[in-house]
């Protein structure tokens, strides 16, 4: 299988000064059009970040059909909403705040896993902290990350786990940490989602990084050293995109960045390297 492009789509007014290319309102009409921006510039697919599992705040509903109609898959949904807008997460000391954070990270694990695809913890992941020490912190991730990989299973979907960089979790930083964690706890159907710019600040060598990691990779975000699209920044892609091409993956490489200098000149941007990198 081949590798595949996908551009990312907001729909949380909170969230629009981050890393998402497209950034509509959350309307019908809003997801429409930047469905169809992607599908005209040919991307893939497109993952989704939605204020909410539910379809009273966006039109999750036409989710479906949007994609198909314009011909694009749906790579991934992102819970980070959660975070962004409620501010739960899995490690929080109160038990109820956890239990919150995993009832909306579950919530888009059936909208996602009726869409035909995973769900991802990224930022909802949250921290340790002088309440949770790392271990107990780890213990939450373990048991949240099994209960929401069972329910994934039951769509037949894997779970997606993102590592972040050091300003924004310190869980874990690096790939092969998260990658043997996820062994020890016989994590089987949770897959690592390697960001490459997170990578870019964590990693000696994130070629290496995604070697030592093999199947576990399920998800890459496809972003330049500093979080613009790829080819705005410094990062050495050929070796990535050789790593991931000898590790056997054949998931997307999806535009998480940040939409400059404009979001159609990220999209188009990106999807040029794409096409150089992967497809040329
Ligand atoms: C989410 O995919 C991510 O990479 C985090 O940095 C949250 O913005
Ligand atoms: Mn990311």
């Amino acid at each position: 299988m081949p590798l595949s492009s996908a551009l990312t789509i907001c729909l949380v007014e909170e969230a629009r000064g981050g890393p998402f290319v497209l950034h509509p309102p959350p309307t019908a009409a809003g997801l429409e059009a930047a469905v169809r921006t992607a599908a005209e510039l040919g991307y893939d697919g497109v993952e989704v970040f939605p204020p909410s599992p539910s379809a009273a705040d966006w039109p999750a509903a036409e989710l479906t059909r949007l994609t198909g109609s314009h011909g694009v898959r749906l790579a991934a949904i992102g819970t980070g909403a959660g975070w962004v807008r409620h501010r739960v997460h899995l490690c929080h000391p109160d038990a109820a705040v956890r239990r919150a954070a995993e009832d909306f990270i579950l919530g888009i694990v059936d909208l996602a896993g009726g869409a035909g695809a995973p769900a991802i913890i990224g930022s909802l992941q949250g921290s340790s902290g002088p309440d949770v020490p790392r271990g107990a912190a780890l213990d939450h991730l373990a048991a949240a990350l099994g209960r929401l990989a069972a329910r994934a299973r039951t769509h037949g979907q894997v779970l997606l786990y993102e590592p972040l960089n050091r300003y924004e979790t310190n869980l874990f930083n690096r790939q092969a940490e998260a990658a043997a964690f996820l062994a020890d706890h016989t994590l089987d159907d949770v897959r690592l989602l390697c960001d490459l710019f997170h990578m870019n600040i964590e990693e000696e060598d994130p070629a290496a990084a995604l070697r030592s990691c093999g199947s576990r990779v399920g998800h890459v975000h496809f972003a330049d050293s500093n979080r613009r699209a790829v080819g705005l920044g410094h990062t050495a892609l050929e070796p990535v995109v050789a790593a991931l091409r000898a590790i056997g993956y054949d998931g997307f490489l999806s535009a998480e960045v940040l939409p400059l200098p404009t979001p159609l000149d990220a999209a188009r941007r990106t999807i040029e390297s794409y096409r150089r990198l992967v497809a040329g």
